[in-house]
C-alpha cells in the first residue's frame, strides 16, 4: 500500500517535471515576433506544398483578388526567397502536405482607420486530406497580421530542400494591445528615396507596426508639392529631392495595401523655416525665419491651403501640428510683430498659444482631429481641443498627466524610443512601458499607444534600416504583446529578438546585431 502511494506521488512527480521543462522549452522556441497575445502547438512537422495556395471562398471581402492576395504573394515569397526549393511533393503521404490557406474575412470594407479591428486567428492542423491552413479575421488587416505570423512559423529545412510548418498544430488567437503602433521617418533634415520609405513600410509590417509618422518638412527643407501653394517645395533641397503630390498618394496607397496609415505633420510654427524660401513673407524677418509670422494673415491661409491638400492625400483621421520647441523671442523683437502683440495685447507665450489653437481649428474645418507635441499641453493644455491627442516626447510622466486631463496620448519619449540615439540600447526600447503610473482603466484607455522616432539630422538613406532595426522591434513587442506576457527582464527575450533580427536580414533588410551597442557593431 505504502509503496503503491510512493508510486503514485513519484509519478506525479515526474509529470510534473515533464510539464515544466516542455512549457521552458515551448518558451525558448516560439520565435514569433511580437509573441500574440495566445499560442499553443504541438511538435509536428508539415511540408509546404510547391503549389501553396490561398483560397478566400467564405471571405465576405470584396477586394480578396487585390490586397489580400498581393499580401499572400509577399509572404509566400519572404518564405521560399531564403534558399532555393528543389523538394519534391510528390513522394511525401499527402495529409502532411498542406496545399494551402483558407482566408475567411467577415467585413466586406478595405477602410482602414485608427481603431480599424486588426485582431485575427491562425489554425494549422497536424494533418489532414486535403490539408489546410485556416485564417479568420474580421478584417483584411487582421487576415494580413495572420499571414506575418503563418510565415514566421515556416522554415527552410535543410534535409527536405523544401518549406516546412515546425510545431504544427498550432492554434493562435491574436490583437494588439494599442491601437496606436507607429514609426516616424524625417524626410526634412535628409531626403529619403521613395523606394527607401517603401522598404522602411514593408520591414514595418514584419513587427506588426502599423502607423508611418512623416515627419515631412522641418527647418532645412520643404520637399512636398502643395498645389494649393507650389512655391513651397522651392525650399527642397534639390530639384531631385522632392516628393510630387502623385508621390504622396503612392506613399498612402503603399502603406494602406500593407495596413500601415499614414500620419502627415507640419510642425508649426517653429520647424518652419523652409517655408518660406518659396513664401518669405512668411518669415517675420531676415534675421528671424522662424517661428512663422503670427502677425501675417498670410501664414493661416497658407496653412489652410496645405491642410486642405493633404485632407486630398492624407485619408488617416488625425493630421499632426507639431507645436514643439518654440522659441519666441524674435518674435518680440521684430518691430512690425513687436507692434502687432502690443496691438492685441500678447506677449510671446500667449502668441504661441494663439498660433497653435488657431491652427488647430483649421486642422478641425478639414474633418482631422489633432496630435501635437506636448510642450502644448505643458504650456495650455486646458485650452488645446478635446479631440487633441498629445504627443509626448521630453520625458516619462507626461502621459499621466494627460489622460488624468482627460485628453488621449501617444508615448515616445526621447530618453528610450528615439532611434537617432544611436547609444540606446534595445533592452531600453523593450522596457518602455506606456502605461506607468495609470492604473485606473478609463485613463489607460486614453494612451492610444507609442511611436519610435528616426530623427534624421544624422541618419539618410545609407543608414536608415540599421539605426530603425532590430531596436524598433523591441518597442514593437511592448505595443503588441499584452502587459502580461511581457518579459519583466528583457534578456529573457533576447533569443527571440536575435531570431527575428536575423528573419530581417533574410528578407533583406539589414538590421543590426542585437549585441551591438545601439545600432553598431559589439565592443567585446
Ligand atoms: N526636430 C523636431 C527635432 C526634435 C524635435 N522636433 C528633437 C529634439 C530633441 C532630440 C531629438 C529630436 N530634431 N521638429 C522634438 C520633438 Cl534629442
Amino acid at each position: 500500500m505504502g509503496i503503491r502511494r510512493l508510486e503514485g506521488i513519484f509519478l506525479w512527480y515526474l509529470l510534473c517535471i515533464f510539464v515544466i521543462s516542455a512549457s521552458a522549452v515551448d518558451i525558448k522556441h516560439l520565435n514569433i515576433w511580437p509573441m500574440p497575445k495566445s499560442v499553443s502547438h504541438g511538435y509536428g512537422n508539415l511540408h509546404l506544398s510547391n503549389e501553396f495556395e490561398l483560397r478566400t471562398d467564405g471571405s465576405k471581402f470584396a477586394d480578396a483578388s487585390s490586397i489580400l492576395k498581393d499580401a499572400f504573394k509577399r509572404s509566400i515569397d519572404v518564405v521560399r526567397s531564403t534558399h532555393v526549393i528543389e523538394f519534391n511533393t510528390s513522394k511525401i503521404d499527402p495529409s502532411l502536405v498542406l496545399k494551402g490557406i483558407r482566408v475567411v474575412v467577415s467585413s466586406p470594407s478595405d477602410e482602414l482607420q485608427h481603431g480599424t479591428d486588426e485582431s485575427y486567428k491562425l489554425h494549422v492542423p497536424a494533418r489532414g486530406s486535403p490539408l489546410y491552413a485556416h485564417i479568420e479575421a474580421k478584417t483584411v488587416y487582421g487576415a494580413l497580421h495572420g499571414l506575418e505570423t503563418f510565415s514566421q512559423v515556416c522554415h527552410y529545412n535543410i534535409s527536405s530542400r523544401g518549406i516546412q510548418v515546425h510545431q504544427v498544430p498550432w492554434a493562435i488567437a491574436d490583437q494588439p494591445r494599442f491601437s496606436y503602433r507607429g514609426l516616424m521617418l524625417d524626410t526634412s533634415r535628409h531626403y529619403l528615396p521613395i523606394p527607401v520609405i517603401k522598404k522602411v513600410i514593408d520591414s514595418m509590417t514584419y513587427a506588426k507596426l502599423n502607423v508611418l509618422h512623416w515627419h515631412i518638412v522641418d527647418t532645412q527643407s520643404f520637399p512636398l508639392e502643395l498645389p494649393s501653394y507650389p512655391k513651397l517645395w522651392n525650399g527642397a533641397y534639390s530639384i531631385p529631392e522632392r516628393y510630387t503630390f502623385a508621390d504622396g498618394e503612392e506613399i498612402v496607397s503603399y502603406a494602406k495595401r500593407r495596413g500601415i496609415n499614414v500620419l502627415a505633420e507640419i510642425d508649426v510654427p517653429g520647424h518652419a523655416e523652409s517655408w518660406g524660401v518659396g513664401y518669405p513673407a512668411l518669415w517675420p524677418s531676415k534675421d528671424c525665419k522662424q517661428p512663422l509670422d503670427v502677425s501675417n494673415e498670410f501664414t493661416f491661409k497658407l496653412i489652410d491651403g496645405i491642410l486642405s491638400d493633404f485632407s486630398k492625400i492624407f485619408k488617416y483621421k488625425f493630421v499632426h501640428l507639431g507645436g514643439d520647441e518654440v522659441n519666441t523671442s524674435c518674435w518680440e523683437t521684430t518691430p512690425h510683430v513687436q507692434k502687432w502683440l502690443h496691438k492685441n495685447r500678447m506677449n510671446g507665450s500667449k502668441a504661441y498659444e494663439y498660433f497653435v489653437l488657431r491652427a488647430q481649428k483649421i486642422a478641425l474645418s478639414h474633418g482631422y482631429d489633432i496630435i501635437n507635441w506636448e510642450e502644448t499641453f505643458n504650456n495650455f493644455g486646458k485650452k488645446l481641443n478635446p479631440k487633441t491627442v498629445v504627443h509626448n516626447w521630453l520625458g516619462s510622466g507626461v502621459a499621466q498627466n494627460v489622460v488624468k486631463a482627460g485628453l488621449r496620448c501617444i508615448v515616445s519619449n526621447q530618453d528610450s524610443w528615439y532611434l537617432d540615439h544611436l547609444d540606446a540600447l534595445w533592452q531600453g526600447f523593450y522596457s518602455n512601458e506606456p502605461l506607468t503610473n495609470i492604473t485606473d482603466p478609463k485613463q489607460q484607455a486614453l494612451v492610444l499607444g507609442g511611436e519610435v522616432c528616426a530623427w534624421a539630422e544624422h541618419i539618410d538613406a545609407s543608414d536608415i534600416e540599421q539605426t530603425i532595426w532590430p531596436r524598433a522591434a523591441a518597442a514593437a513587442e511592448r505595443l503588441w504583446t499584452p502587459y502580461g506576457k511581457l518579459a519583466k527582464d528583457p534578456e529573457k527575450v533576447k533569443s527571440r529578438l536575435s531570431y527575428f533580427r536575423c528573419l530581417l536580414n533574410q528578407r533583406g533588410v539589414a538590421a543590426a546585431p542585437v549585441d551591438g551597442l545601439g545600432r553598431e557593431a559589439p565592443i567585446e
